[in-house]
């Protein structure tokens, strides 16, 4: 059985207001690629930070899109794993949750969770290029990804594009708005799964710490954020999150 220190069991029972940050890491245990791994594969040529940008695209819009569509693929046949769900459970024991995600997956929402704030962007969605108009449903588009045509606005013309944030863009500020005011009021903050490298969310821990809340490392190696940290769990999240929550609430 997986030991936790008594002070993070009583900051957890008691909490008020718990907030998450999660990267590609709580998703490894489902079969998706972490970002930093070596991409497997056709992938293992190219730098992910050269493909998830606006100039990449720009210069190769089809293989930008060869590249998504293997993703979307892959993350079609994955389930969400035991840390997802983990939180789940913690946020149905908690007066407040707030689940903030780097991730482009769409496993929280599958595995349950209420009301992600996606800081990236999601895979699935879909937006034009040009003039932004965004398009839900992706049948006819898969279509398109395969023949010579990219498939393109209906309103403008512009070239579509996966609805994710990528390397030199902006985050939705709405969403980057309540990321921070979330790692600013919570009791208790968790970053899970994340190598804390990419800016702005890697900030928000840093944030929680600045203002001497608690902050709980989940992962299965250090980060450049692990010496700030109050708690360190070295470990899967697919393991320790399940864990925690039933060493915290055992009886639900
Ligand atoms: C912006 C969507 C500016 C696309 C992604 C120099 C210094 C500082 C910053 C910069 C710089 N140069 C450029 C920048 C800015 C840049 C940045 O931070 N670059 C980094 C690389 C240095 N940031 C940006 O460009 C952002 N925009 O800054 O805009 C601006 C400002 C004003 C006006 C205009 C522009 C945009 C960043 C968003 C990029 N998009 N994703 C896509 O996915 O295709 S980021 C991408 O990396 C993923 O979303 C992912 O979330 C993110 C970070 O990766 P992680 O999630 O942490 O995953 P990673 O693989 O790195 O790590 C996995 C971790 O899990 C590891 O620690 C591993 O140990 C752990 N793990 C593995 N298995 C498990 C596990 N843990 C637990 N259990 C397990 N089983
Ligand atoms: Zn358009």
């Amino acid at each position: 059985m997986m030991e936790f220190p008594d002070e993070l069991i009583y900051l957890l029972a008691n909490a008020n207001h718990v907030a998450v940050l999660t990267g590609a890491g709580i998703s490894a245990e489902s079969g998706v690629p972490t970002f930093r791994e070596a991409q497997t594969g056709l992938w293992e040529r190219y730098n992910p930070e050269e493909l998830a940008t606006p100039r990449a695209f720009i210069g190769n819009p089809k293989l930008v899109w060869e590249w998504y569509a293997w993703r979307r693929e892959l993350i079609a046949e994955v389930e969400p794993n035991p840390a997802h769900y983990a939180l789940v459970d913690m946020a149905s024991h908690l007066p407040r949750f707030t689940l903030i995600t780097q991730n482009i997956d769409s496993l929280h929402h599958r595995a349950g969770s209420q009301d992600v704030i996606e800081l990236h962007g999601n895979i699935a969605r879909t937006k034009c290029f040009d003039c932004g108009m965004k398009l839900f449903d992706q049948q006819e588009l898969e279509l398109n990804l395969y023949s010579d045509q990219l498939p393109r606005c209906d309103y403008c013309g512009g070239l579509l594009r996966p609805d994710v944030v990528w390397f030199g863009e902006t985050l939705p500020m709405e969403a980057l708005n309540r990321a921070y005011n979330a790692s600013r009021s919570c009791d208790l903050f968790f970053s899970i799964g994340t190598s804390a490298l990419v800016q702005p969310a890697a900030s928000l821990p840093t944030q929680a710490i600045s203002q001497g809340i608690p902050a709980v490392e989940v992962n299965t190696q250090f980060t450049p954020l692990s010496a700030a940290m109050t708690f360190i769990l070295n470990g899967p999240a697919g393991e320790v999150l399940p864990a925690l929550v039933k060493r915290v609430w055992p009886d639900q």
